[in-house]
């Protein structure tokens, strides 16, 4: 099995967090959008990363597609298959995909000339990204897991998007967000996080 993808990709990191977490069996193969070809544009007509290329020939793509597929092959569920945990999880892992979304989105208005950029579009991202970070403060109240009390997707997503904006949109937003600060310290220390960190520079 083959997951194909960028080391920038916060949306690849989810699934290459997620294969160390649960010990999977799965070659990373580094493919970026922003190079020639590539398998991934001949397997998922969107041209995006993550895809998965299965051993039976099959391929899935979209992260949350291919997260969930994966968090089936063993283990204990970081997507619980049923009961209101499911939604509590899976409402958790979506706002945090909408995190990466408006951060990917307002770091692409970033790099246009300044005479182009449009403030409000990057405002409005950002604004995105600061109320989900003021609704995680919320849940992460004395609590090492989001929803429950074990590690899910919905601690592993929310993780990968707060790294994401200390990539892309460098800020302090730990002062405002003291509780959520001091929950992702430790989750940033696992290994699975610090073998996935993307390059500097
Ligand atoms: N919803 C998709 C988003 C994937 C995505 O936007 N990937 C970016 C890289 S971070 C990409 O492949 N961009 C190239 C393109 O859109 O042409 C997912 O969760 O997998």
């Amino acid at each position: 099995m083959r997951l194909y993808g960028s080391d920038t990709s916060p949306y690849v990191r989810k699934a290459r967090v997620l294969i160390q977490e649960k010990g999977i069996d799965c070659e990373w193969v580094l493919e970026r959008p922003a190079d020639p070809g590539g398998r991934f544009r001949e397997l998922n007509p969107l041209g995006k990363i993550p895809v998965l290329e299965r051993d039976d020939g099959e391929v899935l793509f979209d992260s949350p597609v291919i997260v969930e597929y994966l968090d089936t092959l063993s283990g204990d569920r970081l997507i619980p298959a049923e009961g209101e945990a499911r939604w509590q999880v899976q409402k958790i892992h979506a706002m945090a995909d909408g995190m990466l979304d408006a951060t990917v989105a307002r770091f692409i208005e970033g790099l246009r000339p300044e005479d182009k950029r449009m403030q409000e579009v990057m405002d409005k991202h950002a604004k995105k990204i600061h109320d989900s970070m003021a609704y995680a403060e919320t849940l992460v109240t004395n609590r090492a897991c989001v929803i429950g009390d074990r590690l899910s997707m919905a601690d592993l997503a929310l993780a990968v998007a707060l790294e994401y904006v200390d990539f892309r949109y460098a800020h302090d937003w730990r002062s405002n967000h003291p509780l959520l600060a001091g929950w992702l310290a430790p989750l940033s220390q696992r290994s699975s996080f610090v073998s996935t960190q993307p390059p500097k520079g």
